[in-house]
């Protein structure tokens, strides 16, 4: 089966959080003019793409994620004159910008909401999900995302709007057409500058079942809506039209965030035939263990383990083969930083095991995407304090779990957050060792890690065996070898309870993988003596050894 070529497969992505990444004028807030100055290191390392989090006009209940105007661009990061500079130089140093599309939601100062919420008659009142009260009470038993229920009573019409996030962001209808082309209008307003592609924030969400029933507890507060919001009914059809009106008039890279997609649903998304988006992040690595029936949802201080990582990663690789495309990633805005949940943060172990992880991801077949910070082997923070914390979701969490209904206790929900919270991607960007670790010369609005002497970018940049210069390897290494785009994975050792091993083939060539995720040494019978390095994180290696955390590529002969 021979591939299709196409440049987002061949691409590297680079995703900036903005608001953590550079401060240019020392109020604390990373903005666009930081991310500008910063172009050059992202060019060194080599990406083609980066991802910018939300730039557009919010006042940031979820830093960006609640949008009260997609044409304009939010206070703290600049104006649109910055974003138009931004983008000119990030072309004329050839990397290309794809926008963060948060359109499952609006921020409920988003003039639509406002219009909508103002009275039963108003034309924009069908533009957001309305229902009356069953019994004073909520129209059925669903949650939040962000804890609590998903629906808020509004003291104007006395009914209940949805917002499967937070009570700021209530969930657009997409059952209504305007809504529809109000969004595909501004999708063209983005291509027409320029842009180079979107990242869809929650697309699976957009289509609800519109009977709108009650989930199951599990014997919690709340009911699930994922059931009945995830891959519904019609968000097929809305992609495709998307398509359509928008997406085929430009050559884009656009990545579907499809939390709850199963891989039979992935392959409509993401379908080789083009029709509705080039790839898809799926969930299941990073919230599939320790399984879905923890009592407290996503809050864990569990590892997980190689064996169940490896199950789902080789589940997709050979899943989608040849029917629709993977992306690949480890860390993002709303996990923990990878070294630290899936590898080794101690100091005798961070470099090697970063290294080992970035392999482990990158030789597979898919498009790897890269979250700031995670090319420097950045870890998670130490977090003391509730008060520390700035992301809505711990926030909430707190106040459900910990305040109102002592159903966690705040010790082991302190523990969690500290093993998964999403602020642990959040801290500031480790520039240098100087103040604030250069991010901004202000008060930072989140804490900066403490480990920042040591980890940061200007150190890695001066150390030939830094993670960053691994990493620039990896990428450097994809363009010269169409293998490891576009050659068949083939899973190794599925026995093996301690060693991640695969190999991709093209051509008659095939390159072999093997990744030690442990600290110990292993017999590891692979590789002989005729084979042809390409990368390892050791620059010496022990016949039918893998050292500890040591990860290989290899064409074998
Ligand atoms: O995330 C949606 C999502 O399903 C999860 O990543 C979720 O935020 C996380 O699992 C909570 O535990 C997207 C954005 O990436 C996220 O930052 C936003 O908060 C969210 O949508 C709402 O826009
Ligand atoms: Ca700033």
């Amino acid at each position: 089966m021979k591939e299709q070529r196409a440049w987002w497969k061949e691409a590297v992505i680079y995703q900036i959080y903005p608001r953590s990444f550079s401060d240019s004028n020392g109020d604390g807030i990373g903005d666009i003019g930081g991310i500008t100055a910063r172009l050059p290191y992202i060019k060194e390392l080599g990406a083609d793409v980066i991802w910018l989090s939300p730039v557009y006009k919010s006042p940031n209940d979820d830093n960006g994620y609640d949008i009260s105007d997609y044409r304009d661009i939010m206070d703290d990061f600049g104006s649109m004159e910055d974003f138009d500079r931004m983008l000119d130089e990030a072309h004329r140093l050839g990397l290309k910008i794809v926008m963060d599309l948060v359109v499952n939601h609006t921020s409920d100062e988003h003039p639509w909401f406002l219009m909508s919420r103002s009275s039963l008659e108003n034309e924009k009142r069908d533009w957001y999900i309305w229902k009356d009260g069953r019994d004073g009470r909520a129209p059925n038993n669903w949650a939040s995302c962000f804890s609590g229920s998903a629906w808020q009573k509004d003291e104007a019409t006395g009914q209940y709007y949805l917002h499967l996030f937070s009570k700021k962001q209530p969930d657009l209808n997409w059952e209504n057409p305007r809504v529809r082309d109000a969004v595909c209008d501004m999708m063209t307003f983005w291509c027409e500058k320029g842009i180079d592609g979107f990242r869809m924030d929650v697309i699976s969400m957009i289509s609800k079942d519109q009977a709108f029933p009650d989930g199951e507890t599990n014997g919690g507060l709340y009911g699930s809506p994922t059931p009945y919001v995830c891959n519904g009914p019609r968000v097929h059809e809305f992609l495709r039209e998307m398509r359509t009106r928008v997406l085929s008039h430009y050559d884009l890279l656009t990545v579907g965030e499809a939390a709850g997609v199963t891989l039979e649903e992935a392959k409509k998304y993401a379908n080789a035939d083009g029709s509705e988006l080039n790839m898809v992040f799926h969930f299941e690595h990073v919230d599939g263990t320790p399984g879905r029936n923890n009592p407290y949802g996503k809050w864990t201080v569990e590892h997980p383990t190689m064996p169940a990582i490896r199950a789902i990663f080789n589940k997709w690789q050979t899943g989608l083969e040849g029917k629709a495309w993977n992306s690949l990633y480890w860390d993002n805005h709303d996990q923990p930083r990878a070294v630290s949940r899936f590898g080794n943060d101690s100091e005798e172990w961070r470099v090697l095991s970063a290294k080992m992880l970035a392999t482990c991801l990158h030789m597979m077949k898919g498009t790897p995407y890269i979250y700031q910070g995670e090319e420097l082997g950045m870890t998670n923070a130490p977090w003391e304090d509730i008060s520390e914390f700035r992301d809505i979701e711990v926030i909430n969490a707190w106040k459900q779990n910990v305040v109102d209904n002592h159903f966690i206790s705040p010790e082991y929900m302190l523990a969690c957050f500290n093993a998964v919270s999403r602020d642990n991607a959040r801290t500031p960007m480790q520039w240098d060792d100087s103040p604030n670790a250069g991010f901004s010369t202000g008060t930072p609005w989140i804490k900066v890690n403490p480990n920042y002497k040591a980890i940061n970018a200007k150190a890695a940049l001066a150390d030939p065996d830094s993670v960053f210069y691994y990493y620039k390897k990896l990428i450097e290494l994809r363009r010269r070898n169409p293998v490891i785009v576009y050659g068949s994975f083939e899973g190794l050792l599925p026995e093996n309870e301690e060693i991640y091993a695969f190999q991709r083939t093209l051509d008659g060539r095939t390159l072999r993988v093997a990744c030690n995720w442990t600290d110990r040494e292993l017999p590891c019978g692979l590789f002989g003596g005729e084979d042809e390095e390409l990368i390892s994180n050791y620059k010496t290696h022990k016949a039918g050894i893998l050292q500890p955390y040591e990860a290989r590529a290899v064409f074998i002969s």
